[in-house]
C-alpha cells in the first residue's frame, strides 16, 4: 500500500499530534517531542495497516508464520519505517520548512538492543522481509527492560553499563494487559489414570503473568506489516495478605522475583550459561507464545486438528525449544489428544533453524533444575525420550551408541537440539556451507535418520536499511545508472554489472565512497574526538569479540605492519585505518584481553610519529545497529576472518558487500556464497579450507610448527609478550603458542599475503572500484526478501497475501 500524504496533510498531522500530546507548536517543540510525535504517527499508520492485513489473512484462511526468537535486535525504527511507508521525504520537507534537520530527530531514538548480534539482527531483518513480501508474520520474544549492555572502554578494559532503553523506545510499543497469559513454574505435577482417563494435577506452582507488548514493522511499498509481540513478566497480583500481615518484604520480593524474568537480556554470544533464570525466560516466552498462537487459531477455527495447515512456527535456534513440549502439554492435558495425534500436529507445525556449530552453544539443561522448574514439561520430555528411543531402535537396531547420542535425555541432561531434531519437519542451517557441516557433524545421525528434513536457507539482510536509508550517495548513483527498480527488488542490482568497464561510473563510485569516508571521519571526530584520514584505506572488523572470529589475527598483522614500518621508514605503504567495533560477553576473559590488545596497539601507533601517518587503529565503543548504519557506507575492506567451519553465516559480511567493500576473508559461512556471487577475483580470500582445518585437527594441531619457521610470527609474538608502557599480552601469546584453538598461527602467513594484496590492489583505484562495483551488483541475493521467500516456499508452505 502506498500511503502518500501531501506536505500540507503531513504538516497538520504532526502539529495536531504535538498539540494533543505536548501542547506545543512545531516551532517550540523539543527534538524529543518531535521524535515521539513522529513515532506515534508512524505507529498508528502501521497498526491500522496491520489490522487490515491481518483481517485479509484470517478472512481468507491464509496460513501464517510465527517466528519465535529470544532476541530481536531492532535498532532504531523511525527512519526505516518512514522509508518503508514512503513518507520519509514528506516528513523531511515538513521539518525543513520549520528549520529542523530530520537527522537530528532520528538521533533522539535509542537503539532497541534486544539482542546480542547476528542471530537477533537476523530476526529483525526477517520481520522487514516478511512485511515486504506480504507473508503474514508475527515475531515473539521478551520485552527486556535492559537490552544488550552499553560498552565503555576504560584504559583498554571493557566496562558494562545497563542499557535502559525503554524511556525513549516505549513510543513504539503498546501494552495489552487484557491479553496476558498466566505461566506456571515450580511445584509438583501428579499424573493419575482413572477408568482409562488421564489426569494431571499441578500443585504448589508459582504463577507469572506474561503481558504482551506489540510493535510493528512496515514492509517496503507493501500492504504487509509484521507484528512483534514482546512478553513482559508481571506478578499475578500484589500479595495483599502478606502485606496486611506486615510481611512487606515477602510481598515485595514475590513480585520482584516474578518480574526478574524479563529484566535483562543475557549478553552471551555463541555460548550458554545454564542459569535457572535463563530457563525460566525460555519457558516464559515459549509458553506465552504457544498459548497466544493456539488461542488465535481456536477462536478462528474451533479446532486444533488443522493447525499445521494454517500455522507454521519457526524456532530460531534452540532457545524456544520448550514451545514443543508446551504445545504437547496443551494438546494432551487440555484438549485430550492422544500422544501420536498431538505429536503429529507438533511435527508438522514446528521447524528449526540452527545458527551455530560452536559446542559451547549447544543447550543442555541439568535434569534436576529442569524437573523442579518445569515439573509437567519434564514428564512430557521423559515420555518423548522414551518414544524417541523406540523409534530410533527401529531405525538403528541395536546401535545403542547412536541411540544414546540422539536421545532427548542423556548424561543427566535435557538436550534441546535433540528435541528439535527429533520433532521438527525441517532443520536448516544458515549458509550453504553451514547446512552441509551440520549434516556431517552435530546432526549427522539425525541426517541419516531423516535426510529429507534437512535443508538450507542462506541468511539475508533488510538491505534498504543499509542502502537507501544509510547510504544516500550510493543510492542516488544507482538510481541514476540503473533506475529505481533495485529499491523494490534487490536482484535488479545486477544491472550495475554492465558498467564494470565504464570508467566514468567507476570514478563516480570512487567519489561516493570518498565522500562517505569523509562523512564518517567527521562523525567520529565530533562523537569521540578521534581523527582518521579519509584518504587512507578503511579496513573494518565489526562483530562480537570472539576467539573464533579471530580479531587477534587482525591484531597480529597490525603489529607486523608496525614492526615493518619501524624497520623500513621509507617503504611504499598505502596508509591504512583499521576500524574495530565489538562487545565481549562480560564473563569472557580472553575476549576482553583481545579488546585490550587492540586498544593498546592503537595507542602505541598513535604515539609514534614514525608510523602514525601510515597506520591507525580505532576502536569504536559500543558498536550497535545504529553505528553499523554509519560505518557501512564508508567501509572499503570487510574483514571476515573466522576459522573455516566456525562462522555459521555472518550477515555483516553482506552489509559490507552491499556497500561496496571488498571481503578480505576465509571461505567460511556465507563468505563462500559472497565470493561465488561477486566472482572469486573480486574478493581477497586466504586461509585454510574447512576440510584442511579438519585434517589438521585430526593430525593433532600444534601451533609451534607454524611459529618457529616464521620470523615475522616470532617477532610479533615476542613483541606482544614483552609488551610496552607497562602492559603485556602474555595471556594471548601463551594461548596462541600453546593451544591456539582457532588456528590463528596456521593462517597467519597467508593472511599477511592477503593483506599485502589489499595494498597492491588498492593502489590501482580503477581496479579496486571495479571490484567494489562487482560486489554491489551481486549482493542482491543476500536480501532478506529472498531469504523469507525461501522459508515461505521451502519450509512454511505459505504464499504471499495479495
Ligand atoms: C549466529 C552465527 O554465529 C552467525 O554466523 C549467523 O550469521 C547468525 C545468524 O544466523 O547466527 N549464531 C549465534 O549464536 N550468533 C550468531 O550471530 N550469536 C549472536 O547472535 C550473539
Amino acid at each position: 500500500m502506498v500511503l502518500k500524504y501531501t506536505k500540507k496533510e503531513f504538516d497538520k498531522m504532526l502539529r495536531d499530534k504535538l498539540t494533543s500530546e505536548y501542547a506545543v507548536s512545531l516551532e517550540v517543540a523539543s527534538a524529543v517531542q518531535i521524535y515521539r510525535a513522529l513515532a506515534m504517527i508512524t505507529r498508528e499508520i502501521m497498526s491500522n495497516q496491520q489490522k487490515v492485513f491481518q483481517a485479509k489473512t484470517l478472512g481468507s484462511g491464509h496460513k501464517q508464520v510465527y517466528y519465535l526468537c529470544m532476541e530481536f535486535l531492532m535498532g532504531r525504527s523511525l527512519r526505516t519505517n518512514l522509508f518503508n511507508l514512503g513518507i520519509n521525504e514528506v516528513a523531511e520537507q515538513v521539518l525543513a520548512d520549520a528549520d529542523i534537520r530530520i537527522d537530528q530527530i532520528y538521533d533522539q531514538e535509542p537503539d532497541a538492543g534486544l539482542g546480542n548480534g547476528g542471530l537477533g539482527r537476523l530476526a529483525a531483518c526477517y520481520l522487514d522481509g516478511m512485511a515486504t513480501d506480504c507473508i503474514p508474520g508475527t515475531g515473539y520474544s521478551i520485552l527486556y527492560e535492559y537490552g544488550i549492555f552499553k560498552q565503555k572502554i576504560v584504559d583498554g578494559w571493557q566496562q558494562e553499563a545497563a542499557d535502559n532503553w525503554l524511556p525513549g523506545g516505549q513510543v513504539w510499543i503498546k501494552s495489552h494487559p487484557d491479553q496476558a497469559q498466566e505461566i506456571r513454574f515450580d511445584g509438583q505435577a501428579i499424573e493419575t489414570w482413572d477408568g482409562g482417563f488421564h489426569h494431571v494435577k499441578y500443585e504448589n506452582y508459582n504463577s507469572v503473568m506474561a503481558v504482551p507488548n506489540d510493535m510493528y514493522v512496515a514492509g517496503y511499498n507493501s500492504q504487509g506489516v509484521s507484528k512483534l509481540r514482546l512478553w513482559q513478566a508481571k506478578a499475578p497480583s500484589f500479595d495483599m495478605s502478606s502485606f496486611n500481615a506486615g510481611n512487606y518484604s515477602t510481598a515485595i520480593s514475590q513480585s520482584a522475583s516474578a518480574e526478574l524474568i524479563s529484566k535483562v537480556l543475557y549478553p552471551n554470544d555463541n555460548h550458554t550459561e545454564g542459569k535457572i533464570l535463563r530457563l525460566r525466560q525460555q519457558y516464559f516466552f515459549s509458553a506465552a507464545s504457544v498459548a497466544d498462537i493456539l488461542g488465535i487459531h481456536l477462536s478462528q477455527y474451533g479446532t486444533l486438528d488443522n493447525l499445521p495447515d494454517k500455522v507454521a512456527i519457526q524456532l530460531n535456534d534452540t532457545h524456544p525449544t520448550l514451545a514443543i513440549p508446551e504445545m504437547m502439554r496443551i494438546l494432551l492435558d487440555e484438549c485430550s489428544y492422544e500422544w501420536d495425534a498431538a505429536f503429529d500436529i507438533c511435527r508438522r507445525t514446528f521447524a528449526y533453524t540452527n545458527h551455530t556449530v560452536m559446542s559451547e552453544a549447544l543447550e543442555k539443561w541439568n535434569v534436576d533444575i529442569f524437573r523442579s522448574t518445569l515439573p509437567r514439561i519434564w514428564q512430557i520430555v521423559c515420555e518423548m525420550d522414551r518414544r524417541c528411543r523406540i523409534d530410533l531402535e527401529r531405525a538403528f537396531p541395536g546401535d545403542q551408541g547412536k541411540i544414546n547420542y540422539m536421545a532427548i535425555l542423556g548424561d543427566n541432561q535435557v538436550r534441546m537440539a535433540n528435541i528439535c531434531a527429533y520433532t521438527c519437519h525441517s532443520i536448516n542451517g544458515v549458509s550453504k556451507l553451514h547446512s552441509e557441516i551440520i549434516k556431517d557433524s552435530v546432526f549427522h545421525d539425525y541426517f541419516l535418520y531423516k535426510p529429507k528434513a534437512f535443508t538450507n536457507v542462506t541468511n539475508g539482510i533488510a538491505y534498504r536499511r543499509w542502502l537507501l536509508a544509510s547510504n544516500p550517495g550510493l543510492t542516488n548513483l544507482l538510481s541514476d545508472v540503473i533506475g529505481d527498480g533495485f529499491k523494490q527488488d534487490a536482484s535488479e542490482l545486477k544491472k550495475l554489472e554492465k558498467f564494470a568497464g565504464d570508467a566514468s561510473v567507476l570514478e563516480r563510485l570512487g567519489k561516493v565512497k570518498r565522500e562517505n569516508k569523509a562523512i564518517f571521519a567527521d562523525y567520529l571526530r565530533k562523537a569521540t574526538g578521534q581523527e582518521i584520514d579519509p584518504d587512507s584505506i578503511f579496513d573494518c572488523q565489526v562483530k562480537r569479540m570472539h576467539e573464533y572470529k579471530r580479531q587477534h589475527l587482525n591484531a597480529l598483522n597490525i603489529a607486523a605492519q608496525y614492526l615493518y614500518l619501524k624497520n623500513n621508514p621509507n617503504a611504499d605503504f598505502v596508509p591504512k585505518t583499521y576500524i574495530f567495533g565489538a562487545k565481549a560477553a562480560p564473563g569472557y576473559y580472553m575476549a576482553k584481553q583481545m579488546i585490550r590488545l587492540i586498544c593498546k596497539l592503537g595507542q602505541l601507533i598513535d604515539a609514534d610519529p614514525a608510523v602514525r601517518d601510515k597506520l591507525r587503529v580505532v576502536y569504536l565503543e559500543d558498536y550497535c545497529v545504529t553505528l553499523s548504519e554509519r560505518l557501512m557506507p564508508a567501509s572499503e575492506v570487510s574483514e571476515q576472518i573466522s576459522l573455516a567451519g566456525t562462522e555459521a553465516s555472518g550477515t555483516g559480511n553482506m552489509k559490507f558487500m552491499l556497500n561496496g567493500a571488498i571481503t578480505l576473508g576465509t571461505l567460511d559461512g556465507a563468505n563462500v556464497e559472497i565470493a561465488d556471487a561477486a566472482g572469486r577475483e573480486n574478493e581477497i580470500i586466504f586461509g585454510m579450507l574447512t576440510p584442511e582445518v579438519n585434517a589438521l585437527k585430526g593430525m593433532g594441531y600444534h601451533p609451534s610448527s607454524f611459529i618457529y619457521d616464521d620470523n615475522v610470527a616470532m617477532a610479533v609474538l615476542d613483541m606482544l609478550e614483552r609488551g610496552w608502557n607497562g602492559d603485556n599480552f602474555s595471556e594471548i601469546t601463551n594461548n596462541l603458542r600453546n593451544s591456539d584453538p582457532y588456528m590463528v598461527m596456521a593462517d597467519f602467513k597467508d593472511y599477511r599475503r592477503a593483506q599485502a594484496d589489499v595494498q597492491r590492489l588498492y593502489a590501482d583505484r580503477q581496479t579496486w572500484n571495479r571490484m567494489s562495483l562487482m560486489n554491489i551488483a551481486n549482493s542482491g541475493i543476500f536480501s532478506a526478501d529472498r531469504s523469507v521467500m525461501d522459508y515461505a516456499r521451502g519450509i512454511w508452505g505459505i504464499t504471499p497475501v495479495k
